[in-house]
């Protein structure tokens, strides 16, 4: 290996550890890398899963004590892929122990995690980032670039929705392994943590802070049986949520979550209507950006669908020929790529753990404000 190694240790080996094992196998491939990712160590709980996974993903080592991995004087990187409610644990030990930390997202369950989460990284001066890995599909960055251009001109309003269906069976038990996501202690909340946090990321890169938000969750299966206690218990998410949003430049926002519309599985679209021009994007047609262009000719006016595969697209000259298009694994591969370039540069990878504590706001406030039925502003900091 002629490239200095960068050596990666990943806590969690569920679904986002075998996303990030992957794009950490993949990205000294596609792009010119100042350093080479290593699958250096992989840990869970248990040795049986853990042997399988470094087995399976070409993982040098394993273990089975967080701890330990982080310790280790062999690794230069600790990856979170576990449940929220370690997520701040893990990062501050981390921090502590100097390493770059890349930490899957909702970044805590609240802002007050998110609070001490982002003071211990700023004050060991480690390298870090919230795995929000939509912004990295080519489609939602070149929406980005067309609205930096200001092509656009004065956004009106923007809309987004991210709805499944998985939890409609009120047999499904909460809890435990894989569905953790149920349980608010493991969680911290419903869809709004787990699904808006997308929308929002997405929408305040894209179009700026948000000031205000009024909102409304439901939790339509008020008891599960608990997978950990064996026991049928209240159901404290919430299983959809609602919220209007004032954002810093004016516009209006409208998002939409729900893990109870039938038919959808993921997803997650936006809309942002402009002055001059509108963009539309639709994670089921990821490859895909909408876009609408009040300047062209009336007789040929509508709205275009672009296939992102063209070499000048974002991150697309590192993959096929023209017309053949990527999807949802690429948008973790070009993380760590754009990760990696930022380490050897000094410089910091958006969403760094700040960025992401500014959704933890919008979170915080939106689920403030379902409680209060009244508006509610988004914290600073
Ligand atoms: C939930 O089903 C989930 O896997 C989220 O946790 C992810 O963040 C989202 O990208 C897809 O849906």
């Amino acid at each position: 290996m002629s490239k200095k190694p960068w050596n990666v240790g990943v806590i969690g080996c569920g679904f986002m550890g075998r996303a990030h094992s992957n794009a950490y196998r993949k990205a000294a491939n596609f792009f010119d890398l100042p350093m080479q990712p290593v699958l250096q160590a992989c840990c869970a709980r248990t040795a049986t899963d853990a042997a399988a996974f470094a087995e399976r993903w070409g993982y040098a080592s394993f273990e089975t004590d967080w701890r330990r991995l982080v310790e280790r004087k062999d690794i230069d990187a600790i990856d979170i892929c576990t449940p929220n409610d370690t997520h701040r644990e893990i990062a501050l030990a981390a921090a502590a122990a100097g390493k770059a930390i890349l930490c899957e997202k909702p970044l805590a369950r609240d802002a007050a995690e998110g609070a001490v989460m982002v003071e211990a990284v700023e004050r060991a001066k480690v390298a870090n980032t919230v795995w929000y890995n939509y912004r990295r599909i080519p489609a939602v960055t070149l929406a980005k670039q067309l609205i930096d251009q200001g092509r656009l001109g004065k956004v009106f309003h923007y809309r987004a929705q991210f709805l499944q269906d998985w939890t409609i069976s009120a047999e499904l038990p909460q809890g435990g392994t894989g569905l953790w996501r149920l349980d608010k202690a493991v969680a911290g909340s419903g869809v709004t943590g787990d699904l808006l946090a997308h929308c929002i990321d997405t929408a305040m890169w894209l179009n700026g802070g948000i000031d205000t938000v009024t909102a409304m969750t439901e939790t339509f299966v008020k008891e599960r049986k608990h997978n950990l206690t064996g026991k049928v218990e209240k159901v404290t998410i919430d299983d959809a949520c609602a919220f209007l949003a004032r954002f810093q430049n004016g516009s209006l926002g409208l998002f939409e979550s729900t893990r109870y519309a039938r038919g959808h599985k993921a997803l997650y679209t936006f809309e942002i209507n402009g002055e001059h021009a509108s963009i539309r994007w639709d994670l089921h047609d990821l490859h895909r950006l909408e876009w609408f262009d009040h300047k062209d000719e009336s007789v040929v006016r509508g709205w275009r669908s672009i296939h992102v595969t063209d070499r000048e697209m974002p991150y697309m000259s590192r993959w096929w020929v023209p017309g053949l298009q990527i999807g949802y694994e690429h948008s973790f591969v070009h993380q760590v790529a754009d990760f990696v370039d930022g380490l050897a540069a000094g410089k910091a990878t958006a969403p760094t753990f700040r960025d992401a504590q500014h959704t933890q706001h919008v979170c915080d406030a939106v689920l403030k404000s379902a409680g209060d039925r009244q508006w509610a502003t988004v914290k600073r900091g």
